[in-house]
């Protein structure tokens, strides 16, 4: 039988996508903090086996998008697993050139992961769309310069992201509790002109509200890391931080980034499957998945 991707989409070559096809890659890691153990790298094979039992759900109503599911997943193409080397460096070079790609041909993507380094290359390879809003859910900041001697690693993305010059703007939504920023991290980012929407802030707001402030004209790319997700509904994360956003209330987001704006792709990061309980997690991130697979097709 021939092997096949996300919903039993189509399973190809990535030299081989054409213009308008919404490209899924598969990255399992990319920069890893040397003194930390491996917990999500097998996320991307789970969640595509996963995925590929609800293709019998492709006709179905999604109540979410109040449309049909995955009507155009013909569109989609799942581009395999990206192979990565011992080297860090060169595997940050080769997604950014991978998504340089993308971006220049106007092609939309997802990407599924893999921890939040994942994310560095990955808006590295925007550049070529030049005006850049971040959507960024996570209960972290990730403004940290340099932790445990690397710059790339999962807790320093958005400063990385603030020094590319196409990134124009960010809004970073479900921040809360203690992680591991310092008052300089979150007044670097107040001065660099990030939005700051933390968990506190969120209750009571709609996601309209949220996003407010985004610019018309920007291209806007949504980087999921799913610990900012409430751990009652997403236990299956390294770091679990109590409170934060359900999964409606990401898919209310998600939703509204689609509306009226250039939402051009996404990561899904940080899924840990070790640390699911009974596939809460699991079918939340299918669930995600394939929302954003339903908004960024269209
Ligand atoms: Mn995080």
């Amino acid at each position: 039988m021939k092997k096949k991707g996300y919903f039993n989409c189509k399973l190809d070559k990535f030299e081989n996508l054409k213009s308008k096809q919404l490209a899924i890659l598969s990255v399992p890691t990319i920069t890893h903090y040397k003194n930390k153990k491996d917990y999500c790298s097998s996320a991307p094979k789970i969640l595509r086996k996963e995925s590929q039992k609800f293709s019998k759900r492709i006709g179905s109503w999604d109540f979410d998008t109040n449309s049909i599911f995955l009507k155009k997943i013909s569109n989609v193409v799942d581009t395999g697993n990206f192979r990565l080397s011992k080297n860090s460096k060169n595997d940050r070079n080769n997604l950014t050139k991978s998504i340089k790609e993308l971006t220049r041909k106007r092609n939309k993507f997802l990407v599924v992961g893999g921890d939040d380094s994942v994310a560095i290359p990955a808006i590295a390879g925007l550049k070529p769309l030049s005006k850049i809003h971040l959507v960024q859910i996570d209960a972290h900041l990730d403004w940290i310069n340099k932790l445990y001697g690397e710059k790339f690693g999962r807790s320093n993305v958005m400063r990385r992201a603030s020094e590319m010059p196409w990134v124009n703007g960010m809004t970073q939504i479900g921040l809360r509790g203690m992680g591991t920023s310092k008052s300089k991290d979150f007044k670097d980012a107040k001065k660099w002109g990030s939005k700051i929407i933390t968990d506190q802030k969120m209750m009571g707001m709609s996601a309209k509200e949220m996003l407010r402030g985004i610019p018309k004209n920007a291209y806007v790319y949504l980087t999921l890391d799913l610990d900012g997700l409430n751990p009652k509904e997403f236990p299956a994360v390294e770091t679990r931080s109590p409170g934060g956003p359900g999964v409606s209330k990401i898919v209310e987001i998600i939703i509204e980034i689609g509306k009226n704006r250039k939402f051009v792709g996404a990561n899904v990061l940080e899924f840990a499957p070790k640390k699911d309980i009974k596939n809460l997690s699991l079918n939340a991130a299918i669930r995600l998945i394939a929302l954003l697979l339903q908004v960024l097709n269209r």
